[in-house]
This record gives C-alpha cells, structure tokens and sequence, in this order.
C-alpha cells in the first residue's frame, strides 16, 4: 500500500488544495450562493459545524456590540496612543489587543466556567459570590467602570432580549442575573457585565442547542473559544481608531504633567 511521510502540521478547519477553498467541508462557492454570513464562517472555523440560524445570528450580535466602546477603553486607548507615534495599522492593532485580558474584555471565558461550575454544582448565588470572595477572585462577568444599577448595560439588555426570544434555554444567563442581583446588593456597580452576559449566553447556546455533546461543551469552556469573540469584535473598533487618529493628523502623545502624582 501507499506509504505517507509523517507531517509536521496536523489540520482539520479548512482545505485550500482544491478548486476552491473548503471551510470544515463547506465550499466557498456554497456559503456565498446560501447567503451565510459572518456568525456561519465563524461557526464553521471555530466550532467546526453549521449552527443554526438563531446562534449565527447571536454570534453575529456578540460581534455588533462588541466592536467598539468609546475611545477611553484601555484598547482604544492604547490603539490612538500608537497610531500617533506614527505606528503602522498592525501595530496599533496589536497594541490594543493586548490590553484585552481578565479586567478589560477577556473576562467572557473564565465567566464562562466560573457561571458554570457554580450552576452545575447548584450553588446559591450567594455560596457562589462569597466562595470567591474568601479565594480573593473578582467574579468574572461582573462589574463595570462606567455602568451601574441606575445606568445598565444597553448591550447586556439586549442580549439578553434576544436570547430570551430565541434560545430554547437561558437558564445559566438567569443564573448571570442571580448573582448580579446578589453583588448589587454589596456595590452599585456590581452589574451582570457585557462579558459575563456574553459567557452567560454562550453557556445557554451550546448547552441547549442540542449541536453539542457534553464532552464538546466542556472542552470549549476549558480552552477558552469566548474571548476570540471580544477579541475578533473589537479588532474592528481598534482599526477604525487607528484609522481616525491618521486622517485627524493627530501629533504625538504626551501624557499632561498635571495628570500625574509624583510621589515619592
Ligand atoms: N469588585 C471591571 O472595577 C472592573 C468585582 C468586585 C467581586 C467583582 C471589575 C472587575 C471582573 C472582570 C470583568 C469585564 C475592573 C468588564 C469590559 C468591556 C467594556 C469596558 C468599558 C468595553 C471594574 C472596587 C470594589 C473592590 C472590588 C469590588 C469589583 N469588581 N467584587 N467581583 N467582579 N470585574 N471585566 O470599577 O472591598 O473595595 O476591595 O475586575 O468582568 O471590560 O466599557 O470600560 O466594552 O470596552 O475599577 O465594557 O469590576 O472597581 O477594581 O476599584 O473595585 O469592588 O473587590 O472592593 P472598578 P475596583 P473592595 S467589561
């Protein structure tokens, strides 16, 4: 029989050696000609299966909401600050992605598994909230500098809106709520953020969309998928700011002396 080299690289999402580039099987001519959008070539890349319609269209809303926040968050920020010392768009890409971690946007997995863990195990929000507490760990998902009980999240609301219209179950997002509505008791500020609305929701999708075994959902929430949506949604903000700071002609950054305490 044939005998086959061993390969350095071993690939299973896509295939260009044919007439035209497969994503996991699905030809491009098939997912121009059926109209697939964004959330489906996600779908396809990433979770190696089709989705249904009603969670390609959540990606799709993940990725909507998620693509920008004002210039005063610590990507958009650290994006402008490059781009007017005169970097190139990858680098102040770059610069801004790097800011994205447990505080700032890449809280959506460990909301994730901590929500999960603590719904499976039947946790009360309060065992939950306070277990963590006594570890000394913020709970991912809540919290916001800006957003509070009076000044709610618009995204989280809607998110959670269609979610509630579409998905078979929210049960670990009605979880989320739970524990917002314990933490807000200890600080106004302690709201279901859109990181914990987002790995909330996600729980909710692979868990009762019935596209996938158990196995798969534990294996997504250990690898961590989630944060690559933040990420890729906000890679769209960080190239427009990018962008605006150039034809603005913006001079280089200086932070004011007035704004900082020296201090010995
Ligand atoms: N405390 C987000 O904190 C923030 C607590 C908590 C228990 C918590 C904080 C946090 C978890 C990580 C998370 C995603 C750093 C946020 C995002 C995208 C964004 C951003 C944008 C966009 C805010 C004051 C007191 C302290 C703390 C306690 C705070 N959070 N306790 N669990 N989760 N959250 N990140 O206001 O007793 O005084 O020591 O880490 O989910 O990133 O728009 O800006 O789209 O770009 O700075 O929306 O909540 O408050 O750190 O001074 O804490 O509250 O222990 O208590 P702050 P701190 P004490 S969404």
């Amino acid at each position: 029989g044939k005998v086959r080299a061993p390969t350095h690289i071993i690939s299973t999402i896509s295939d260009d050696r044919g007439e035209e580039p497969c994503y996991a099987g699905v030809p491009m001519s098939s997912i121009i000609e059926n109209g697939y959008g964004v959330g489906d070539v996600i779908s396809l890349l990433w979770f190696k299966r089709s989705l249904p319609r009603y969670c390609t269209q959540f990606i799709e809303i993940c990725i909507m909401l998620c693509a920008d926040h004002g210039p005063c968050v610590s990507g958009a920020h650290n994006s402008i600050v490059t781009a007017r010392a005169g970097k190139d768009l990858v680098s102040c890409l770059v610069s801004g992605l790097l800011t994205i971690g447990p505080r700032f946007g890449g809280a959506i997995d460990d909301a994730a598994r901590y929500f999960k863990d603590a719904f499976d195990r039947s946790l009360t929000p309060y065992e939950f909230v306070e277990s963590m507490k006594k570890k000394g760990i913020r709970v991912p998902g809540i919290g916001h500098r800006i957003k509070n009980r009076d000044n709610k999240d618009k995204r989280v609301e809607l998110l959670q809106k269609f979610a509630r219209t579409h998905f078979p179950s929210v049960k670990y997002m009605e979880y989320a709520v739970e524990v917002e509505n314990y933490t807000l008791t200890k600080a106004n500020n302690l709201v279901l953020n859109v990181d914990g609305a987002i790995g909330s929701l996600f729980l909710d999708l692979l868990a009762g969309s019935g596209m996938f075994t158990k196995q798969e959902v534990d294996e997504i929430v250990e690898i961590g998928y989630l944060n690559g949506l933040f990420v890729l949604a906000r890679s769209i903000g960080l190239i427009g700011h990018t962008f605006d700071q150039k034809r603005l002609k913006q001079p280089l950054y200086r932070h004011p002396w007035e704004d900082v305490l020296y201090t010995k």
